[in-house]
């Protein structure tokens, strides 16, 4: 699909509308994109988080982007893969909807999206790409060509995932 991209790159480098960040519960910050988020962004966005009061796991939560070039961040946070019987894929699956849900209910045009749950939190990354690109492709906005969604890959191997599975 057309407006459906996939790019290797460090998300907090994209100027888009929104971008998504792989957080934990608490939304106080931690390693791998969450804390190059936090760190580009600036000390704003850790204040902001604190008076979210976390983010269960499959939901998301949205703030201002303060100095990256996005716009705005939804930070969902994706399960931890305890070997695919304890509701993986659907809760993965529901990062990627509440975050379109939150990127449509502003108003946005493009959402930027890392990928979710494959890194510390171990979700096998051939399973993660099929959920991500099923879910950004079964959704109205995007069908209809109001929304540019981009698969950011931090990898080579990730980004031929990606372009495996874009038609
Ligand atoms: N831009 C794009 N993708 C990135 C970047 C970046 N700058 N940095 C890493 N990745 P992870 P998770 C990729 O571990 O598995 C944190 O501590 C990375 O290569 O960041 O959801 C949180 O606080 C991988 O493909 O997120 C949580 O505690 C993907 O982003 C926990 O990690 C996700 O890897 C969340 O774990």
């Amino acid at each position: 699909m057309q407006n459906v991209t996939a790019l290797r790159g460090d998300i907090t480098q994209i100027r888009c509308d929104v971008i998504v960040n792989a957080a934990n519960t608490t939304l106080l910050g931690g390693g791998g994109v969450d804390g190059a988020i936090h760190g580009a962004a600036g000390p704003g966005l850790l204040e902001e988080c604190r008076r979210l009061g976390g983010c269960n796991t499959g939901d998301a939560k949205l703030t201002a982007g303060y100095d990256l070039p996005a716009k705005y961040v939804v930070h969902t946070v994706g399960p931890v893969w305890h070997g695919g019987e304890h509701n993986e894929e659907t809760l993965l699956r529901q990062c990627y909807s509440r975050a379109l849900d939150l990127a449509e209910e502003i108003g946005a045009r493009s959402i930027a999206f890392p990928a979710i749950s494959t890194g510390v939190y171990m979700f096998p990354a051939d399973l993660a790409a099929d959920i991500a690109v099923a879910t950004i492709y079964n959704r109205k906005a995007i069908i209809d060509g109001e929304l540019d969604a981009i698969l950011v890959a931090f990898d080579q191997k990730t980004l031929d995932l990606y372009q495996e599975r874009l038609t």
